[in-house]
């Protein structure tokens, strides 16, 4: 396993949660990782996320502070902010979104007044909550409609029917991207839509940042798209966070700016800010292309073995890091007690729901899984056929002690043989 973090003063003054911390450790490093928004960071981004950095406010840009003390926090933000540039090929950076759902929201108030309308993709064929699920604040705020998948045997999105839409209802906005789709999407028909209707287009790259920065897949600013966001914890394998990218609107940079502080956000964690530098420093070495196509080619791998097993993938297979599968449909077992099974042999994955499905959200058909954490691991398509042959066999005798068990005994022994680096690179 990776290095035990040192914790010395929390283990003599907090017993709970040094188990805690230890439990976490243990779990992480004696089971597999699943799920496609997870990773596991070096030791320098976990370090540079504990340091004295939390104990400073920094409220401002860098030269444009509010508190004093700031000559090292705009050291490291400036950093973050050039290295993040330099890895999407962009003009200009927000390295502060606190995570995922408030970068939407500040990227939204950025370019939007209340009541414009957003064209993005439906949540259950693909997208995502903060790309204005009726449950969330912001769809009271501005008026989002959806576009869907035209087939989800193959993935296809109509983009007719999307510049049928993109005419009818005159978006201000057209949002690309999700947290649950396994196909590469044709940007240059999103910015194409976007500029006939006189629309601004956002990619949110959460999913697939580390796949873009390690030029493994494509970068949407490379067809004209004007704002990217993105976790940077998922595949680009930083620390808990988000940032803004854009492309090259200088009056677009400033909004965005606004809209995330004072509009939003109050004190940046510049801990993270920290972390997310060091993570920005790792992606851009040539060895994180390597690992940026090995997640790929690892995901293509379990998704031959679902094939063979005749599964159906949401998508028919994946062009990137994930595979969303119907088990409900192909095996009959729902996605609950998929997830449930699943986790009691230490593979970690979770429960989604699929395109129209007919199973409710607590308990749908699909299981969405993939390989950023594992690949992180050193696995190869070797490593991810047999997790695969594990995970359908796992689901087909989910009542058999004896064969969960075996495999529980076998994931351990893999995991001993691949554990999880402090460093990436020599
Ligand atoms: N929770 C993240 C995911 O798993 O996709 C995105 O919000």
């Amino acid at each position: 396993m990776s290095t035990p973090q040192q914790l010395p003063f929390t283990q003599a003054q907090d017993d709970a949660i040094y188990q805690a911390i230890r439990g976490e450790e243990e779990r992480q490093s004696e089971g597999l990782e699943l799920i496609p928004s997870e990773n596991y960071v070096s030791a320098a981004v976990r370090e540079a996320g504990g340091s004295v950095f939390t104990n400073k406010y920094s409220e401002g840009y860098p030269g444009k502070r509010y508190y004093g003390g700031q000559q090292f926090t705009d050291q490291i933000e400036q950093i973050a902010i050039d290295r993040a540039c330099e890895l999407f090929d962009c003009k200009y950076a927000n390295v502060q979104p606190l995570s995922g759902a408030p970068m939407n929201v500040a990227a939204y108030f950025a370019m939007l007044e209340p009541g414009d309308t957003v064209l993005g993709m439906d949540l259950s064929h693909g997208g995502h909550l903060t790309h204005g699920h009726p449950v969330t604040h912001i769809a009271k705020i501005f008026n989002f409609i959806r576009y869907k998948m035209a087939d989800p045997d193959t993935g296809a999105i109509d983009y007719d029917h999307l510049r049928e839409m993109a005419l009818e209802h005159k978006p201000k906005l057209i949002l690309a991207g999700f947290s649950a789709y396994s196909r590469e999407l044709d940007y240059k028909k999103f910015v194409d839509i976007a500029k006939e209707v006189g629309a601004l287009t956002m990619m949110d790259a959460a999913h697939i940042a580390g796949l873009i920065a390690g030029k493994a897949a494509k970068n949407p600013f490379d067809y004209g798209f004007d704002i990217m966001t993105t976790t940077t914890h998922k595949s680009l394998r930083g620390p808990r966070g988000g940032m803004i990218l854009v492309r090259e609107d200088e009056e677009l940079a400033k909004k965005v700016n606004k809209a995330v502080f004072p509009g939003l956000q109050g004190g940046p964690h510049m801990h993270l800010v920290a972390a997310k530098a060091i993570a920005f420093n790792e992606a851009l070495r040539p060895e994180f292309k390597d690992y940026a196509e090995q997640v790929i080619k690892n995901a293509k791998a379990m998704a031959e073995v679902f094939r063979s097993h005749n599964i159906r993938m949401i998508g028919g297979g994946t062009d990137n890091h994930l595979i969303l599968a119907d088990v409900y449909g192909s095996l009959g077992v729902t996605g609950q007690e998929a997830e449930d099974v699943l986790d009691e042999v230490a593979m970690t994955l979770n429960k989604n729901m699929i395109a129209d499905d007919p199973r409710k959200p607590m308990d749908p058909s699909g299981i969405r899984f993939g390989t950023p954490a594992i690949t992180t691991r050193g696995f190869k398509e070797e490593e991810c056929r047999q997790v695969a042959e594990w995970m359908v066999e796992t689901l087909k005798n989910k009542d058999d002690k004896t064969v969960c068990e075996r495999i529980r005994e076998d994931i351990r022994s893999l995991c001993q043989k691949f554990p999880i680096p402090d460093q990436f690179f020599e």
